[in-house]
């Protein structure tokens, strides 16, 4: 019997696109079921009693909670094909790091383009280049984060890059150029299908980055 593999997701959610590029990579077949993150379901609930976020992958009825951890545990699972993080301690550690960084900064400075004004917002865009620029600096001169091939910190990332557009936007300010390598990066993402295929168009983003601005009363 083949595997039973289920995704809860909600299709702006960069998290959620870190696992639909994992799957895709490894060439897994899965069902999507989109989630109504405001009216939450049965099975969203059951399969994450801890976070009640999504996405949660859903393995043969086991749930894996954390986008990071679904990942590493897709790469395990389906270890035969498209290895996404390195094998030696140290290159997986340094991975990892990045991983985490990119949870721990990326996600809050972009989300003020469109949650804050005034100071609070020329703040975090300043915040946010900043975060950009470390970003770029960590991958020099390589195709990938991962060196040669695409690994599991280009998974991190890329996802936020349909949202660069809606970020762009509201804080007034060009990705490109500040981090013309990083874009280059971005694009060389986007030519594989597994990339392509999973992140939804910048513009739907930015139209949903809109509505929750003027849900929020922010002008
Ligand atoms: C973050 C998931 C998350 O924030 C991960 O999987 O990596 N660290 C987690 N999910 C959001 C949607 S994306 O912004 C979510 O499910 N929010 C619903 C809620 O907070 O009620």
């Amino acid at each position: 019997m083949g595997d039973e593999v289920i995704l809860l997701d909600f299709w702006p959610s960069m998290f959620g696109m870190r696992i639909r590029v994992a799957l895709a990579e490894k060439e897994v077949k899965y069902e999507y079921r989109e989630q109504d993150l405001w009216n939450k379901s049965e099975l969203l609930l059951k399969m994450n009693p801890v976070h009640k976020k999504i996405p949660v992958l859903i393995h043969n009825g086991k749930p894996v909670c954390e986008s990071n951890i679904a990942v590493e545990y897709i790469d395990e699972v389906w270890k035969d094909k498209a290895p996404l993080l390195p094998s030696d301690p140290y290159e997986k550690s340094q991975a990892k790091f990045w991983a985490d960084y990119i949870d721990k900064k990326l996600y809050d400075f972009g989300r003020k383009t469109y949650t804050t004004k005034g100071e609070e917002l020329e703040a975090g865009v300043k915040d946010l280049i900043g975060c950009l620029k470390v970003l770029e600096g960590a991958l020099g001169d390589k195709p990938y984060f991962g060196g040669e091939s695409f690994g599991f910190v280009d998974v991190s990332l890329i996802g936020y890059y349909c949202w660069f557009y809606a970020w762009e936007t509201y804080g007034h300010f060009s990705v490109e150029a500040e981090c013309p390598k990083l874009i280059a990066w971005a694009k060389r993402c986007m030519e594989k299908e597994s990339v392509s295929k999973s992140l939804p168009d910048s513009h739907k983003i930015l139209e949903f980055a809109h509505v929750f601005k003027q849900k929020l009363g922010i002008p």
